[in-house]
């Protein structure tokens, strides 16, 4: 019999997808699964996984000829000590076994480990590339999912589309790129002489999938004076950045992430760049930021 399997990694696994050196004197895990569904996670999840494993699962398509695999992931350490062997180039939001059998490989090493992944799977039609998803303030066009089925997208009125407006489910089973995925942008001018700049919804929690854009403008001959009131954005992933200027290209001041409170800082000219950038998981509080402008003695 022919079965197609499926991995499906949402979106923020491939951001945290680490390989690190192995070891020796692993522990083995892992263990065998068949369909027509189900869920299996790393060791411990979710609280940290063991150093120095070997787990190999393979998951069999019963009951159809198809299988498809959903997985989650979840890592938050720099190095995750983790190798996955996934075909493609890049990791896409399905993967879909051209068998009836899909393996799946975790190593550790010897240093602390994450809190490691969950996966969910199911059994998919033969010759089909599975469901995607749509993405969050998304809308798709089409919901055919075999080969050469062409899904497009759009974003909602406000959102900006990052990405491929269409994919098409190739003759490997593949879709042709990840889904795209929908921004909101945020963007405004401050010109009155000291103010506060708040990310949104400041403290509750920012959300996703933001590109906000504040310009602080001074008069020419001053110089702008930011402090960080408070800051806790997702550390590696969410970002704000500080240009000496209003356009992209401008100098960078400085790049912040994570929790750590930034030291005040000036401008060189009279006008100020923020950059926020969220990605499409996971929130910090966000940031308070005053700003005053100072006039240069001469
Ligand atoms: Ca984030």
């Amino acid at each position: 019999m022919f079965i197609i399997s499926v991995i499906q990694i949402i979106s923020f696994l491939a951001k945290h997808i680490v390989s690190c050196v192995p070891s020796f004197n692993f522990k083995t895990c892992g263990s065998n699964l068949q369909g027509p569904g189900g869920t299996f996670t790393s060791p411990n999840f979710p609280f940290q996984y063991d150093s120095n494993a070997q787990c190999v699962w393979v998951i069999t398509a019963i009951n159809t000829n198809k299988v498809s695999l959903t997985l989650w992931l979840y890592f938050k350490n720099k190095c995750h000590k983790i190798i996955i062997r996934l075909t493609g180039s890049f990791v896409p939001d399905l993967i879909v076994s051209m068998s009836n059998q899909m393996w799946l490989h975790l190593q550790t090493d010897e240093s602390v480990g994450s809190i490691g992944f969950k996966v969910n799977y199911k059994e998919i039609e033969k010759e089909s590339c599975g469901d995607p998803g749509t993405p969050l303030y998304g809308i798709r066009e089409g919901d055919g999912f075999s080969n050469r089925d062409v899904l497009r997208f759009e974003c909602q009125f406000g959102f900006e589309l990052i990405g491929e407006k269409s994919i098409i489910c190739q003759e490997n089973n593949q879709w042709s790129a990840n889904i795209p995925i929908c921004i909101f942008p945020c963007l405004s001018n401050f010109t009155a002489p000291m103010g506060t700049v708040l990310s949104p919804d400041y403290p509750e929690g920012y959300g996703n999938n933001l590109n906000c854009i504040w310009t602080i403008i001074s008069d020419p001959g001053s110089r702008i004076h930011l402090s960080f009131n408070d800051f806790d954005l997702e550390s590696q992933f969410d970002f704000l950045a500080v240009k000496d200027g209003d356009s992209p290209d401008s100098p960078i001041i400085g790049t912040f992430t994570g929790a750590e409170v930034p030291s005040h800082l000036t401008s060189n000219g009279h006008i100020l760049r923020l950059e926020f950038q969220a990605d499409h998981s996971m929130s910090g509080r966000g940031f308070n930021i005053t700003y005053n402008r100072e006039y240069i003695c001469m």
